[in-house]
């Protein structure tokens, strides 16, 4: 009988011993199962929530858009007022501190005059409010709101005036876009036929944005090219006609000549017509861009003001500068040469950008 017990538990060991080495790996492999689901799920859970946890009351659109902007103006904000963080912080300002300040506007191109009448309007008192909020509401009130041009009976006509090189091409096809998304029929009309590439350039434009364009050769009369586009853009039913001119040198007086005699033409063609007449000004050539300005705003009824190159520049100011002396309100600023870098001007917006407000003044 011992014998048979003995035998039996000699085989009955490894048996079991199986047995336990096969129920562990299972619990092993089981647990391993289970923690890799559990990372899954893990995974994937926090790439939903994290947006709404970031930013729970911003649309993503809208930030992305200011933080374009201020992106745009960095060189301005960082290189010229990001030294002076402490006293726009501040409430109260002595002499030394109104002397930096000064500096720095004159720096970025605000002008002297401009710069003298923000320092009387800040003023030196102290109060609830900072520095920088007092700076920021004295340049938004030098800043007029553009008025949205008054609703016509297509088409709307825009006539696009600069010297050249300062964006004119580049903002009109820009503009061309944002009216071809919203729908309407543009027709694009090459006015500038001074140089072969303007044409071919104004062509690309027209394509990429899905606009129509009426060209003549290099050399043709401009004021015939916009007779004949404004025909056109008539019997197409366009909605918005954008008419790209020369910019040789202002000090040639000729160019006012040509420029006026287009304006003649369209007026003659479309009574009430041009409905907005926009000057390209180049925001990197700050102060002097401030006397090209003046001379078109002489020889032409200009409405609003379009400054490109924001974002290569830390001459920013000058912003405040063209809408103080020129009295002129500033329509769109380019900051970039990218089809959507062309921006509806908001004063509001633009100053916190510039300053660096800490989220009052616009910022949503
Ligand atoms: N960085 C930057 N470049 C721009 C902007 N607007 C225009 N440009 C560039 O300025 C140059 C001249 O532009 P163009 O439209 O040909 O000027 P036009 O002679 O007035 O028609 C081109 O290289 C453009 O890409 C802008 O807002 N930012
Ligand atoms: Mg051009």
């Amino acid at each position: 009988m011992n014998g048979l017990l003995n035998r039996l538990d000699a085989t009955a060991a490894p048996v079991a011993a199986l047995v336990v080495v096969a129920v562990v790996a299972l619990i092993v492999v089981i647990g391993a199962l289970a923690l890799v689901r559990a990372r899954r799920r893990r995974a994937s859970r926090p790439q939903a929530a994290a947006p709404a946890r970031v930013r729970p009351t911003t649309p993503p659109a809208a930030e992305s858009s200011y933080e374009r902007l201020r992106r745009g103006l960095a060189k301005t904000r960082d290189g010229i007022f990001g030294g002076l963080a402490g006293i726009l912080g501040g409430r109260v300002l002595d002499a030394a501190a109104i002397e930096e300040i000064e500096t720095a506007l004159i720096r970025a191109d605000v002008g002297v005059k401009t710069t003298a009448r923000l320092l009387a309007a800040v003023g030196t008192r102290s109060g609830d409010t900072p520095v920088r909020d007092r700076l920021a509401a004295a340049m938004v009130a030098m800043l007029p709101t553009p008025p949205v041009p008054t609703a016509v009976a297509p088409p709307h006509v825009i006539l696009v005036l600069g010297v050249n090189g300062v964006g004119k091409t580049t903002s009109i096809g820009k503009l061309a876009a944002r009216h071809a998304a919203a729908g309407k029929h543009v027709l694009l009309i090459a006015g500038d036929t001074f140089r072969a590439a303007a044409i071919e350039q104004l062509a690309v434009w027209a394509e990429r944005a899905g606009a129509g364009l009426i060209r003549q050769q290099q050399g043709s009369d401009p004021a015939a090219v916009v007779f004949d586009g404004i025909r056109a853009a008539i019997a197409r039913r366009s909605d918005v006609i954008i008419i790209d001119t020369a910019g040789r040198l202002h000090t040639k007086s000729n160019l006012m000549d040509e420029l006026r005699k287009v304006r003649r033409v369209i007026a003659r063609e479309l009574p009430g017509a041009p409905h907005e007449t926009l000057l390209v000004l180049d925001a990197t050539t700050g102060q002097n861009g401030l006397a090209q300005a003046r001379a078109f705003v002489d020889a032409l009824q200009v409405s609003g003001v379009v400054l490109t190159k924001l974002d290569g520049t830390a001459k920013g100011g000058i912003v405040v500068a063209i809408a103080d002396e020129l009295g002129i309100p500033i329509r769109y600023v380019g900051i970039g040469e990218r089809v959507d870098d062309l921006r509806d001007f908001d004063p509001r917006q633009f100053v916190a950008a510039l300053l660096g407000a800490s989220g009052s003044a616009g910022c949503a």
